[in-house]
């Protein structure tokens, strides 16, 4: 029971609709999160890892069906078909409904519901939105726990006010008395994850994973906050967040945008390798921004943890994210060591002689395969990262300086280009493309646009997505706007060789955009944007050869032509929605790059 009446009615409601054996409501404590592990345990769902090499943490198995978010199940359920727009799978609000009734009727037998009260954001920050999950799943209460405030307090601060309902179901109910219950239920026929954005409704049926079932996060603070952001006159971004300090202690802070997979989380917590530099984390998923009465963007980081991509992860590749996870961390499809922690790959040069895969299989280094799933995850406490910023929950937020667009892409993209403008950065970010990653079910590595990186978190139509951006730079005093950067780590050489180092390497790009943010940094324009001029990217101390450095900044005029069709083709799906300032852009971009091809 709470003080929120609209509250207490739809649990009631939604109890009499699953019909769970007894309703909990979360408080939050952390002797509630030890009696989560605890059911975990006695289920099987999740295994002790050894108090002395991974304290108080816990490995957990899914069930081979249920391993990543899944897009084609992903709804939008507007009133109007054409809010989703042709990015989004669209569904009838009220025939979606009608589906998920009889789904959802009786869908808790046998189960508990607990009821999770978080807030996306420092609690009481004016940034921060509150929302309830139901949800049967006591892995998502422990996971809602380490990902986002819950409980208690939060329930304090929203009175009687407006909450994001969330009501989530693994979807296998436990009809007979004393029926077994498998070590990770979930519904291997029906997955539906659903959203409602005008009655700010999420409803997702029959997966236990990551994004498909911590309601805060894709599905409330990307999906149905970038639907509130759209109407309030903010950002919801699926952006990382880092604050970045000079060697004269200036400290500035970047939010960057990069599709699933793609190194938020090392970006966010790098070691930059160029002397006197310090990086800060404040995120590494998701950005709210909203403008500060100094006209300024300021970003909160609206989560309260970390669910990162484990295999790659290594002291070599990211050393804060492997402090960050010592302990209290939910470990879930990496393998397990006989001694009871657990590994994957690339976490150590040489792999253990023996390990349990993800699929509970014995396994060798002779096996030929992998051991961990490549969508395995680490879900651990924000605050255990080693570089936390000190202002990582402050609830005015910090002030960003500059955004950065970025993928994975093979060809064609260079290291790093600034904007020319506000609304270039936005066509910047409307053409990002990257190669798929095991984030989401389906093929890996196909070529795919992503405008923003957010393809799949988009609430509502793709081409008033743009238009939103359009419109924030347009209110702005332009001067008070961040800068606008596209970057891409992963161009590759003929020898199909990655051109660049990455990891903490890429603390020379940050510094590089830092200094054009404060007016010293030296840039050329092309004609797709500004450029490091010759000597303003600091590579002192780096291996790269020269030769190799051409390529990775190289602006590519042929294969920039060759790409605009494919552009067009992908502007051509928004219709008349495609804002006008996109199209100038277009066709400004095409007349740069054949007057540069007309001079060579
Ligand atoms: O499964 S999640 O959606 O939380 C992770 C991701 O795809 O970014
Ligand atoms: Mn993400």
């Amino acid at each position: 029971m709470s003080k929120n009446k609209q509250l207490d009615a739809w649990v009631s409601e939604m109890a009499t609709m699953c019909q769970p054996d007894a309703v909990v409501w979360c408080d939050g404590s952390s002797a509630e999160y030890d009696r989560m592990l605890h059911v975990m345990e006695q289920s099987g769902t999740a295994i002790r890892l050894d108090e002395g090499k991974r304290p108080h943490s816990i490995y957990v198995r899914s069930d081979p069906a249920d391993v990543a978010r899944v897009e084609e199940f992903t709804f939008i359920c507007s009133m109007s078909k054409d809010d989703a727009g042709p990015t989004n799978n669209w569904k009838d609000p009220a025939e979606t409904k009608a589906i998920l009734t009889p789904l959802f009727t009786g869908c808790m037998k046998g189960r508990t519901l607990y009821v999770i009260p978080y807030s996306m954001g420092p609690i009481g920050s004016p940034i921060a939105k509150i929302g309830v999950e139901l949800t049967d799943s006591p892995y998502v209460v422990a996971s809602m726990h380490i990902m986002a405030r819950v409980g208690t307090k939060v329930l304090d601060v929203l009175g009687e006010g407006e909450f994001v309902r969330g009501l989530h179901s693994v979807g296998a109910p436990l009809e007979k008395d004393g029926q077994p219950d498998t070590p990770w239920p979930c519904n291997a026929k029906t997955k539906y994850i659903c959203h409602f954005p005008e009655t700010r409704e999420i409803m997702s049926y029959g997966s236990g994973y990551g994004g498909n079932a911590l309601l805060g996060k894709k599905c409330h603070a990307l999906r149905i906050a970038s639907v509130q952001a759209r109407d309030e006159g903010w950002l919801a971004e699926h952006m990382l967040i880092l604050g970045i300090t000079n060697p004269e202690g200036v400290k500035k802070y970047i939010a960057a945008a990069f599709p699933s997979a793609c190194g938020k989380t090392n970006l966010a917590m790098l070691q930059p390798t160029v002397p006197g530099w310090k990086i800060e984390t404040i995120g590494d998923d998701i950005a709210w921004m909203k403008f500060g009465a100094d006209g300024h963007l300021y970003a909160i980081n609206p989560e309260f943890g970390f669910f990162g991509v484990a295999p790659g992860t290594s002291l070599k590749s990211n050393f804060n994210a492997m402090k960050a996870i010592e302990r209290n961390t939910i470990f879930t499809n990496c393998a397990l060591t006989p001694d009871r922690d657990i590994w994957w790959e690339e976490m150590t040069d040489t792999p253990p002689a023996e390990l349990t895969d993800w699929l509970r299989r014995p396994w060798t280094p002779a096996s030929g395969r992998k051991t961990a799933h490549p969508n395995a995850r680490f879900c651990a406490p924000a605050s255990q990262c080693p570089v936390i910023s000190r202002e990582w929950e402050d609830p005015k937020g910090v002030r960003i300086d500059a955004i950065l667009f970025g993928g994975r892409r093979a060809t064609v993209v260079p290291l790093v280009n600034e904007a020319l403008s506000w609304q270039h950065g936005t066509f910047l970010g409307s053409i990002m493309s990257s190669e798929t990653t095991a984030a989401a079910a389906g093929a890996v590595g196909a070529l795919r646009f992503d405008p923003f990186a957010m393809l799949p978190f988009c609430g509502y139509h793709m081409g008033d997505y743009f238009g939103h951006w359009l419109k924030i730079g347009a209110k702005a005093d332009p001067a008070r706007l961040p800068r606008l950067f596209n970057v891409n780590w992963f161009r590759k050489g003929a020898d199909g060789k990655f051109l660049w180092p990455g990891y903490g390497e890429n603390s020379r790009v940050l510094k590089w955009v830092f200094e054009r943010v404060a007016g010293t940094g030296k840039a050329v324009d092309t004609p797709i944007g500004r450029l490091p001029a010759p000597g303003s990217l600091d590579l002192a101390g780096l291996s790269v050869p020269p030769s190799a450095m051409d390529q990775v900044l190289k602006v590519d005029i042929e294969a920039w032509l060759a790409e605009l069709p494919a552009v067009r083709a992908h502007y051509e799906k928004f219709g008349d929605k495609l804002p006008q300032g996109l199209k100038d852009e277009l066709a400004a971009l095409e007349k740069r790059l054949q007057g540069a091809g007309a001079k060579v």
